[in-house]
């Protein structure tokens, strides 16, 4: 890691302005690296921020940063500073996912952090950071900030925190060692857990409904499958419901079912370990790995649940 935190100071140096650019839909995860980068870097540096719909939890992330001064670029401005720049890229590798996918037509130097599993039209890059095995792409920038010898202020260390938070489901997926130091590391920077807790918190009709869905999933074997009504949903969402999934007693694997876009399916695998997912989700034409995985499927839910109930009798 050390390694690669030297080739991007390198690269960084070579360049006049760097921008930072998470996915669409961003995060907590995508802002929170994003701000870690960018106080590791501090010089010529900008955050590009989407203006368009963002969750309850980012809405109160960039109230607290509007007192921060940070450099904010967006769709109206980049334009002024693709002076020789740099685009990194955190918290995503694939093509269609990036927040402002034209950028890659202007920039060519680009450099990617992130913790997914590689998957499909992954964005060419100069350098590159990607480790699934890592909670979130905040764990990985905390330690460039930490190489860097920097610190960054409670209100920054606190978005950080949430950031991991949400990917780990609260400490429970993909949690290591390194994790939990991390954690304590911005705790010592003054995270301050009232305002983290404040962030992350939700509406109750959200979590009544997701109780709902709960309610309506079911056992096969071991395996607990949910299937979402409605539609429109974000593949992340499926993900933290399989997530969840799994704390239930017997558990040992879980799939959650929904509608991403008109006939798209999606289906968000988890597993303790035991089960192998990738293997089920490569069945159906998906990956992953073996204790997450991942598949999309064109039909209607109903087919698509057919098709998942099938596969899973033969495992
Ligand atoms: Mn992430």
């Amino acid at each position: 890691m050390n390694n690669f935190f030297k080739k991007l100071d390198e690269e960084i140096k070579k360049h006049k302005n760097i921008i930072i650019m998470g996915h669409i839909n961003p995060d907590l995860d995508c802002i929170g690296s994003s701000l870690g980068l960018y106080y590791g870097i501090e010089k010529n540096v900008y955050i590009f921020k989407t203006k368009d719909k963002v969750n309850d939890s980012m809405k109160k992330a960039f109230k607290i940063l509007e007192q921060e001064n940070i450099r904010f670029i967006d769709k109206t401005n980049y334009k002024e500073y693709l002076e020789k720049p740099l685009l990194i890229i955190t918290d995503l590798h694939r093509k269609s996912l990036l927040e402002h996918e034209e950028i890659l037509d202007e920039i060519e130097d680009v450099v990617i952090v992130d913790h997914h599993i590689v998957g499909k039209d992954k964005i060419e890059s100069k350098l590159e950071y990607i480790d699934s095995k890592s909670s979130s792409a905040t764990e990985i920038v905390a330690h460039y900030l930490k190489y860097k010898e920097k610190q960054v202020n409670s209100k920054i260390a606190t978005i950080m925190l949430a950031g991991i938070e949400i990917d780990t489901n609260g400490y429970n997926m993909k949690t290591t060692e390194k994790t939990f130091k991390t954690a304590a590391e911005l705790m010592s920077m003054g995270a301050d857990n009232i305002l983290k807790q404040n962030i992350l918190k939700i509406k109750k009709e959200d979590y009544i409904n997701r109780t709902k869905q709960i309610q309506n999933s079911y056992m096969i074997n071991n395996m607990m499958i949910c299937k979402l009504e409605g539609n429109n949903y974000n593949p992340s969402y499926l993900a933290t419901m399989s997530e969840d999934l799994l704390r239930f007693d017997k558990v040992e694997a879980s799939f959650t079912l929904g509608e991403l876009s008109n006939k798209k399916i999606g289906i968000s695998a988890r597993s303790l370990g035991n089960i192998n997912v990738e293997q089920i989700m490569s069945f159906l034409g998906g990956g992953g790995h073996l204790t997450d995985a991942a598949c999309q499927i064109e039909s209607d839910i109903n087919q698509a649940e057919n098709q998942l109930i099938n596969t899973l009798k033969e495992v």
